[in-house]
């Protein structure tokens, strides 16, 4: 629900969230079966200075603008507004199964072979008693267990990885007096993850991340979830080669984390955490200590790293989360911003890698100032050579780029991801020489960035910004929306498609 909404039952106010992205649920106990009841919900996409993504309601400053307050954003996708996820009455027992937090553990040693493991799992529920049984990929029970929380050793474990989705399946059962109250399956993987001298490991071997930064942003739905076009971006993801994706700029739908179990993907997930940007003039920034917004959002961002984990944790496709995209990481203030968020997200999983990724413009995110160079587990830089640094110039790309890397490497010791790199794109305009805007700029665009990355040991991945072309706010420099990306937003390629697939599938990155 973007962003706000309340709930109300015949009229009465159930309850309400705030934020857009993550699941909420709220019980009734007055349904009666046989009556008709009314549910509404009531949905607000205005942003403030405590949401995330970060907005601003701002009083009209000429007589000739209306006289309503006006939303400004500092993020570059539309803010759909609507229900954009189901909205499901669910008949549940009492006290039913809560919560399924699994940790599917193996070592990381010997990812050639399978080996021993364990799963380690915690439910939350009332009173009754709880019994897990684990099947194999094949369907056949290889361990069980009793007990809300529990072990389930196993001597072989098959592993999940990329392009090897090997899913076990957890099932729970709640008995109370004898009888069955409630019974859930949850799908997991074991697989490990690392980060080691200047490597991304999975099970121990090296990754090179290939992929894409996504939207949620459909021609017929805007940001609402669609099966059907989640299935074919998936098969789009594996005709060009891509390995992983990040889930730019909020959560996606859990189904999106559930197909890339049952495909191999790997997944970059991200919180709403968007626009910690500089809100009008320069000292006018989002970490003011005495600015009552930032304690407010520091803890509605909390809360949302906070449910993400909760929710997502138990995907062993998730394989980093990201904190924020962008933020203004080199404003000394954030500093505690930060440390209280690393630590949280730490405590709450420490099985995974974090990272925050930096912005577009190296002059200010760059590796002497970043308040979180050190906290980051893996450097994650966005760049626009050639774009809106030094425009139209392609030959700038190879020295600028290898300049800014080798001193982020040199900094830090840390791997880099690019996770977003591009050039906007109008389908079926051709140009040579190749001019900005056009197929062949794209091509070249790219073939130079990949000069950079495929001679530098120390970036481990590359995510084109961005799949597909989607909706923004509108702006000069926004032509039917952001259009920096492979695929139209009907889903066609653009030419550079045929080249990003020629390097993903057949060469050895
Ligand atoms: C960025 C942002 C992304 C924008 C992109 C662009 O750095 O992270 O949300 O869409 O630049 O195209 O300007």
């Amino acid at each position: 629900m973007a962003h706000h909404c309340i709930v109300y039952l015949d009229g009465i106010e159930l309850g309400r969230h705030k934020g857009g992205f993550m699941p909420f649920e709220l019980t009734v106990h007055t349904l009666q079966p046989g009556q008709e009841h009314l549910l509404s919900v009531a949905v607000d996409n205005r942003l403030d200075r405590s949401c995330l993504p970060l907005g601003e309601l701002v009083e009209p400053k000429r007589p000739e603008d209306a006289s309503t307050i006006q939303q400004t954003i500092h993020f570059d996708f539309f803010n759909f507004a609507g229900i954009h996820r189901e909205v499901q009455l669910l008949w549940l027992p009492e006290q039913p199964i809560d919560g399924i937090r699994l940790d599917a553990i193996c070592a990381a040693e010997d990812p050639q072979h399978s080996s021993a493991g364990h799963l380690d799992y915690h439910i939350s529920v009332g009173p009754g008693e709880i019994s897990v049984t684990l099947q194999d990929a094949s369907g056949s029970v290889v361990g069980s267990a009793h007990g809300a929380t529990g072990r389930i050793p196993l001597e072989q474990v098959e592993r999940w990885g990329p392009g090897q989705p090997v899913l076990y399946t957890a099932v729970i059962s709640l008995s109370r007096d004898g009888q069955l109250i409630d019974r859930y399956q949850e799908r997991c993987g074991f697989r490990t993850v690392s980060v080691r001298d200047g490597t991304f490991l999975v099970n121990n071997q090296s990754v090179y991340l290939t992929g894409f930064g996504k939207h949620e942003d459909t021609v017929a739905r805007g940001r609402a979830h669609d099966q059907v076009q989640m299935i074919k971006d998936y098969h789009l993801l594996e005709w060009i080669g891509a390995n992983s994706f990040r889930t730019s700029h909020y959560p996606y739908h859990e189904d999106w984390l559930k197909e890339a179990g049952e495909r191999g993907i790997l997944v970059i997930d991200e919180t709403p955490a968007v626009g910690l940007w500089f809100v009008g003039k320069d000292d006018d920034h989002p970490f003011h200590a005495n600015d009552p917004s930032t304690a407010a959002r520091l803890s509605h961002h909390r809360a949302v790293m906070a449910e993400l984990i909760k929710r997502d944790r138990n995907h062993p496709s998730v394989i980093m989360w990201s904190i924020a995209n962008e933020p203004a990481t080199w404003i000394p203030e954030s500093r505690p911003y930060w440390e209280a968020l690393f630590n949280d997200t730490r405590a709450a999983d420490p099985s995974r890698p974090l990272t925050v990724v930096e912005c577009g413009d190296h002059t200010l995110a760059n590796p002497q100032d970043s308040q979180v160079a050190d906290l980051v587990d893996v450097v994650c830089l966005n760049r626009y050579p050639a774009w809106y640094f030094d425009v139209g110039r392609l030959e700038t790309i190879v020295p600028a780029l290898t300049k800014d890397f080798t001193a982020w490497w040199e900094r830090t010791g840390k791997p880099i991801i690019i996770t977003e790199y591009g050039a906007d794109t109008i389908p079926g305009l051709h140009l040579d020489p190749p001019g900005i805007f056009s197929e062949e700029y794209q091509r070249e665009f790219l073939k130079n960035c990949h000069e950079v990355f495929d001679a530098l040991p120390f970036v481990i991945g590359e995510h084109v910004w961005n799949f597909a072309d989607f909706r923004t706010k509108q702006g000069l420099s926004r032509v039917d929306g952001n259009k920096k990306n492979i695929f139209t937003r009907e889903r066609q390629p653009k030419s550079a498609a045929f080249d990003l697939r020629a390097r993903w599938t057949t060469k050895d990155l």
